[in-house]
């Protein structure tokens, strides 16, 4: 090789190599870790939106968890990097974060080397035969011990920060209180055995997820069936949550005032309504009834752009057949993934011309703060009571 061609490769790897240098530079500020061990998507999402609350009023660096997922048949949970499903320039638009895979190769050595990896709980965690070690046990169960070991992560101690500290940092300045009690310095990385975050997501913390963008694979996939499944025009999206595990869940509503993400359309202290379960679980009528009514007010109030089809996403029974057959004098067809993609049936759900979600499900909650961030329009079966809706109807008449 001849010396000039040496020199351009000596150049090329030298701006490779600055560049690497920069793109991890380490926070002396800290980071935050933790896993995404309880529940499956929807719950995590709602973690998700808290913990980046709590690690920027820390003013640390998010590690991104990998999404955790169970499949059928298999005793172990995989983990899916976060970036499979969305985009991390979006976030970095509020605060600092880094994914975990990019975290673990590229910085944990020099910040949080192995023999150093303290766990952080709340107060002891029994280890999984019930006795007791004093410890937070974070890689005892599944997902936890596939979450961390998935890094090759082992724990060397064990933190309790209960019951002075929690993750409340919205209010009673506990963000202050968390930085004297464990400094950056002395704690690089405060690895936490389950999110930093309540459940459901903190009302103040719902406009977060406008940071949330999907990533261009998801992206893509939606345009594509959007594009060459739907029929041209407006479609109403619906999340039917129907499976045996939400009909046995709904069972609950009658001991409990709230249940998993009803708060969003209930309030935080059941201000505007209270559960049934026209709402937690609706009938086939109820369904159909509810999707008439809003293809009527949509076409009161977008003349040129009527409804055409009805987009289903369901974890169990999208009731298709039923619905084509309902909505054929109103010349709507019903469709649905020739799959079963719970990401891209958000993000399709995300893009419809209005929404009709299950109040309760977290799930349903994930899209309708999408839509909401951008102006969408969205609705719950069940919700507002539709005997409640007509007598307000009728009032407004006189
Ligand atoms: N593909 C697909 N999967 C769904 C749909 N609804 C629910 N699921 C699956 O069921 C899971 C439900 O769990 P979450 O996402 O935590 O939401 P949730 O409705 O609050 O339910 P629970 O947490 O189980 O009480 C989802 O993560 C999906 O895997 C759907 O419309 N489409
Ligand atoms: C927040 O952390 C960054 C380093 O990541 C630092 O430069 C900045 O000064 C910190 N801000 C405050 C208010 O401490």
């Amino acid at each position: 090789m001849s010396s000039a061609v040496n020199f351009i490769y000596f150049l090329i790897l030298n701006t490779l190599i600055v560049i690497n240098a920069e793109d991890y530079e380490i926070d002396e500020n800290g980071y935050v870790a933790y896993c995404p061990c309880m529940g499956r998507f929807g719950n995590q999402a709602d973690h998700f939106l808290g913990a980046l609350s709590f690690s920027h009023a820390l003013n640390r660096t998010l590690i991104l968890p990998p999404w955790v997922e169970y499949r059928k048949g298999e005793s172990k949970s995989i983990q899916i990097p976060f970036t499979k499903y969305f985009r991390v320039d979006s976030l970095e638009e509020f605060t600092k974060v880094i994914p975990m895979e990019d975290f673990m190769e590229h910085l944990s050595d020099k910040v949080w080397p192995a023999g150093r990896r303290v766990s952080f709980c709340y107060s002891e965690r029994k280890k999984l035969d019930g006795t007791s070690s004093g410890s937070c046990n974070a890689k005892d169960g599944n997902p936890f011990f596939s979450f961390w070991d998935g890094f090759g992560i082992d724990f060397d101690k064990s933190e309790f920060f209960g019951p002075l500290l929690t993750y409340d940092v919205i209010h009673r300045g506990m963000d202050a209180i968390w930085n004297e009690k464990y400094s950056s310095k002395k704690w690089p990385v405060l690895a936490f055995t389950g999110a930093p975050a309540a459940f459901p997501v903190q009302a103040e913390n719902v406009h977060l997820h406008k940071y949330l963008k999907w990533s261009n694979e998801i992206e893509e996939k939606v345009k594509k069936f959007i594009i060459n499944l739907l029929p041209k025009g407006a479609f109403i999206g619906i999340h039917l949550r129907n499976g045996i595990d939400w009909i046995r869940a709904c069972d609950h509503i009658k001991d409990v005032k709230q249940l998993f993400a009803s708060a969003q359309c209930l309030g935080y202290s059941n201000e505007k309504g209270s559960l049934s379960m026209d709402i937690c679980l609706p009938s086939q009528e109820q369904v159909i009834r509810k999707i008439k009514r809003i293809v009527k007010k949509f076409k009161e109030t977008h003349k040129n752009n009527e409804i055409k089809s009805i987009f289903v996403a369901s974890d169990n029974n999208h009731m298709i057949e039923y619905l084509n057959e309902h909505l054929r004098r109103m010349k709507i067809k019903a469709f649905r993934l020739p799959e079963n993609n719970p990401h891209v049936d958000l993000a399709i759900l995300g893009r419809a011309n209005f929404f009709i979600g299950n109040c309760v499900s977290s799930f349903s909650a994930f899209v309708k703060r999408e839509r909401d961030s951008r102006g969408f329009l969205s609705e719950f079966f069940g919700y507002p009571n539709e005997k409640a809706q007509k007598n307000g109807a009728k009032h407004e008449e006189l």
